[in-house]
């Protein structure tokens, strides 16, 4: 379209300019979307959910990127997803039986720190030590705390803080979806690199009861990313593609809130990348694309 607010598409947009992009989109989208403040950051950023299609009938599908502060590529692809939903949701099945709850940044504080001082900042920026500052907010959550893939050290970038939801940002997002799970069908959380689709569960070599399902429907999203750009993505659970990692927030979602489809993506680049935080802009028309396609194609798939 011609809106000014198109603007943001494709770029590396900051954290303000994601947000007064959220309320332009909603405020001249005739009612399709609204935003909603989930709360404040440790820094007192507001955490804006895009709210797109009715509330409180449809079944529900959330999707936050932006957990970890330096992978930029994340919190710019769900942007772009924003802006296709945008002008396609009313016309697609597979979109407009569901109420979609967007949240681009979900760690606000450390995706401005990564602008402004550590481009290659992971963590949250709440003071830890007299030395060390963060937490990891993707090792916060309530499910298997402090166990694989985790340090005791608060220097560390997988420090998962002194308790669960010790973080106000993960605090914030555990609300809402508590708020909203009865209805919430899956939750996706958008990382990256490396070119992966997580199943469950993060924490160990365990498979939930339901993993032929994850897989399956996991498997359909892979066709649909390499039928877009030819990227082949690898899919699995953390500790037998990666690493083993605890307290993770698709876990919780899964273990605790009961969202069945719970999925971590890594996005662009492959994990061959040296530097793969840093890619340039030209990635993100070609990363939106994939996980777009992605994205309707697995919606179209819950049972
Ligand atoms: N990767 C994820 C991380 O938090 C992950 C991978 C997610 C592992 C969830 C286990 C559970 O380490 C990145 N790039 O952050
Ligand atoms: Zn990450």
């Amino acid at each position: 379209s011609n809106l000014a607010t198109d603007s943001i598409v494709g770029t590396y947009a900051r954290h303000g300019e994601i947000n007064a992009w959220l309320d332009a989109v909603a405020a001249e989208s005739n009612g399709l979307a609204t935003v909603e403040t989930i709360g404040q950051t440790y820094e007192g950023k507001d955490m804006k959910v895009l709210k797109i299609g009715e509330d409180g009938t449809k079944p529900a599908i959330w999707v936050d990127a932006g957990i970890h502060a330096r992978e930029w590529i994340a919190p710019a692809t769900l942007v772009y997803i924003i802006d296709k939903f945008l002008s396609e949701y009313n016309s697609r099945p597979e979109l407009n039986k569901y109420t979609w709850y967007m949240l681009p940044v979900a760690n606000p504080d450390g995706y401005e720190y990564s602008h402004t001082s550590d481009r290659l900042w992971r963590k949250t920026r709440s003071p830890q030590s007299r030395r060390c500052t963060g937490v990891d907010p993707n090792r916060n959550w309530d499910s298997h705390f402090g166990e694989a893939g985790t340090s005791s050290n608060p220097c560390s970038n997988v420090y998962p803080g002194t308790a669960p939801f010790s973080e106000k940002c993960t605090q914030n997002i555990r609300d809402f979806i508590n708020d909203h799970k009865d209805r919430l069908k899956m939750y996706l959380s958008f990382h990256s690199y490396s070119e992966l689709w997580l199943t469950p569960w993060g924490w160990g070599r365990e498979k939930p009861s339901d993993n032929d399902e994850m897989m399956r429907v996991a498997n359909l999203g892979k066709t649909a990313v390499q039928g877009v750009n030819g990227k082949s993505w690898i899919v699995g659970a953390p500790p037998d593609i990666l690493y083993a990692a605890s307290g993770g927030s698709y876990d919780w979602a899964k273990e605790k809130a009961g969202i069945k489809y719970a999925y971590t993506f890594e996005l662009r680049p492959d994990g061959n990348a040296s530097n793969g935080f840093v890619i340039p802009a030209s990635e993100i028309l070609p990363s939106g694309k994939e996980v777009y396609a992605a994205v309707k194609k697995v919606a179209s798939e819950l049972i």
